[in-house]
């Protein structure tokens, strides 16, 4: 074996036994490095005939060509191995969290195949559907609005002209479009009833759920986002007590018996008469307390005959018709049917609260 052979053989022991990259560099060094036996070799040249030159200057070739041939190879086995290494320590397993929370982690569960926990509806959309079947049950119909709203429907159209007192009632956000404050998150599902009425002529029997939007600071019974319920009646020969009788059968079918509820006179600027809707405090039974703020009742909504200026704004004859409306606290609603003392605990998330529901 000559010298050119030997280094080889040598190189090749050098790059077959690295196992990691550190070692291979380190291979490589000593076999093509400034000290390499092939370095001397290849440094020897000069001193050499040009006919031997030549011949020696091709074989050192071929070895190098072959020990670069097996480096690269190596290099691309090593980095490969380095990558399943990496990807099984950055493994995620997602069935763990599973698994712990099905309370059934033991390896002996997992082979068989424990059930995997499923989510539901949230309880307010739950409630949401549970009134609206109610009233489609009663023989009203289910209408949606848009919660980016413009003034008109929100605001003009319900009798609440640029600048009027009320809209104060209503801590609005505004987006930045168009006019300045003609773009706006609906305050309330109102706006509902004048798109109805706008698109249709009476009879009209709808309710219409919604997401609603005020700039109200968080309490026990305010949240900025929340919902409602709208309904509006408009017929010939409609009067306050077919309202006083819809919001009476619906108490009964939400609540079943043993709730009171009230109408108490108030004020909106597209109802007259106007009033709100309240029930006897679920947290204390009407003694008082933080949720209903000491009085023993708590607000569910606000009603009223639709005023004869709303049937203008929107073509409707108020001669020939009359009509209630009213817009009731979905989050509410839910909050009275399971004793929430605080609405805030809708809106967190919290799977031990939800999964109660
Ligand atoms: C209104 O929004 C009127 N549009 C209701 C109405 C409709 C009156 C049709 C007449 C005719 P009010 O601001 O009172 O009214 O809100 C009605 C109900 O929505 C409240 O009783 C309450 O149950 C719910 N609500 C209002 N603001 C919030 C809030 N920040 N968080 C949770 N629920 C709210």
């Amino acid at each position: 074996m000559n010298a050119i052979e030997q280094a080889v053989e040598r190189g090749r022991a050098l790059i077959g036994a690295a196992t990691t990259p550190a070692e291979l560099q380190a291979a490589h060094s000593e076999a093509f490095g400034r000290r390499s036996a092939l370095a001397a070799m290849t440094a020897a040249l000069r001193d050499l005939g040009p006919e031997e030159r030549r011949e020696r200057g091709r074989e050192l070739q071929e070895a190098r060509a072959e020990l670069t041939d097996l480096y690269t190879a190596r290099a691309a086995e090593l980095e490969q191995a380095a990558a399943l290494d990496r990807a099984r320590a950055e493994r995620l397993d997602l069935t763990e969290q599973v698994w712990s929370m099905a309370g059934a982690g033991g390896p002996l569960a997992r082979s068989l195949g424990a059930p995997v926990p499923a989510g539901h509806l949230h309880l307010v959309t739950q409630v949401r559907q549970e009134v609206e079947d109610i009233f489609i049950a009663m023989g009203f119909e289910v209408a949606e609005g848009p919660e980016v709203e413009d003034d008109w429907h929100n605001f003009e159209a319900l009798n609440m002209p640029l600048h009027h007192p009320a809209r104060g009632m209503f801590d609005t956000f505004y987006l930045r479009a168009g006019e300045p404050e003609s773009v706006l998150l609906r305050t309330h599902t109102s706006p509902v009833q004048v798109r109805l009425m706008e698109s249709r002529r009476p009879p009209i029997y709808a309710v219409a759920p919604g997401r609603c939007f005020r700039r109200d600071t968080p309490d026990a019974t305010h949240l900025p986002v929340f919902h409602q319920l709208e309904a509006l009646v408009v017929d010939e020969g409609i009067s306050m007590s077919h309202l006083a009788g819809a919001l009476d059968a619906f108490t009964d079918a939400f609540f079943g018996p043993g709730r009171r509820a009230r109408l108490r006179p108030s004020f909106f600027p597209f109802t007259e008469p106007s009033a709100e809707f309240d029930v006897t405090c679920w947290v204390c039974g009407g003694a008082g307390c933080r949720t209903c703020a000491g009085s023993g009742w708590v607000e569910l909504g606000g009603c009223g005959m639709v005023d004869p200026a709303v049937f203008s704004a929107v073509g409707v004859d108020p001669e020939r018709y009359t009509g209630f409306a009213w817009g009731l606290g979905i989050d509410r609603l839910a909050a009275a049917r399971t004793n929430l003392g605080d609405i805030r605990d809708l809106l967190d998330n919290d799977v031990r609260f939800l999964t109660q529901f």
